[in-house]
C-alpha cells in the first residue's frame, strides 16, 4: 500500500489522520502543492484526477477519495472502528461527513480559490484550470460561519458528532475547522460545544502529524 499525502493540505490530513487512529504504518510519498508536482507527469499517470490523498491499495486500485481510503481501510483494519457499527451509526458517519465535505470544506476552499493570488487559474483543484469568480470568494465566508454554527448546534447534543465516540466524520469535520484559519475564520467564543469538541480533538496524537 502506499499512501500520497501533502503535509500542508487539509485533505490528506483527513487520511493522515484516519491511518493514525487506526495505528498503521502505511508507505507515504509527500507530494509538494506549492511545486505543483500533482500536475507532473509522474504523478498524472498514478492519479489523473491530480489530487491528494491519492492511495494505493494491497491490490493495485488507485483510491483518489478520501471516503474511498477511509471505506477501504475500515474494512481491511477493523479496530478500532471509526466509520461506525451497526446501521444507524454508520448512516450517521457517512451523513455528517458529507455535511463536513460539502458545508465545511466546500466553504472554506471557495472562500480560499476564488481569492488567493497563488490560485489564480486554479479556482478548482484537478487537471483542468479555472478561473477565479471573486464573489464565491464572499459567499463562502458566509457559508464557513454557517458551518460553525451547524457544528455547535450538533455538538451541544452530543459529544462528537455521529455518536458518542470519535469518528472519521470528527476528524473530517475537524481537520476543516482547523484549515478556515487560511480564511482568518476560527470557532467563535459564542460556540463552546464546538470549541471544546475542538480542544479535544486537537489533543489527539494524530492530530499533531
Ligand atoms: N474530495 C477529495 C478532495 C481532494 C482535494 O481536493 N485535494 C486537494 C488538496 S486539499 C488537492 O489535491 N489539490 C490539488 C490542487 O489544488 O491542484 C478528497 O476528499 O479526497
Amino acid at each position: 500500500m502506499i499512501f500520497y499525502d501533502c503535509s500542508t493540505a487539509p485533505s490528506p490530513r483527513r487520511a493522515r489522520m484516519f491511518i493514525a487512529e487506526k495505528g498503521i504504518e502505511i508507505e507515504t510519498r509527500n507530494i509538494d502543492l506549492s511545486k505543483a508536482e500533482q500536475l507532473s507527469p509522474a504523478f498524472l499517470a498514478i492519479n489523473p484526477r491530480a489530487t491528494v490523498p491519492t492511495f494505493i491499495t494491497k491490490g493495485g486500485q488507485v483510491l483518489g477519495e478520501n471516503i474511498a481510503i477511509a471505506t477501504y481501510l475500515e474494512e481491511v483494519f477493523p479496530d478500532p472502528p471509526l466509520m461506525g457499527e451497526g446501521a444507524e451509526e454508520k448512516a450517521s458517519v457517512q451523513m455528517w461527513n458529507a455535511i463536513g465535505e460539502t458545508q465545511g470544506g466546500a466553504a472554506i476552499a471557495e472562500a480560499l480559490r476564488n481569492t488567493h493570488p497563488a490560485m489564480k487559474g486554479r479556482a478548482i483543484p484537478g487537471p483542468d484550470n479555472y478561473e477565479q469568480i471573486p464573489e464565491l470568494g464572499v459567499r463562502g465566508l458566509a457559508r464557513v460561519a454557517v458551518f460553525f454554527a451547524l457544528l455547535e448546534k450538533r455538538l451541544q447534543e452530543s459529544p462528537y458528532l455521529a455518536s458518542g465516540r470519535m469518528t472519521f466524520a470528527d476528524i473530517t469535520a475537524f481537520v476543516f475547522c482547523d484549515f478556515a484559519r487560511v480564511v482568518r475564520k476560527k470557532l467563535p467564543e459564542d460556540h463552546p460545544a464546538a470549541r471544546d469538541w475542538f480542544a479535544r480533538m486537537q489533543e489527539r496524537p494524530s492530530a499533531k502529524l
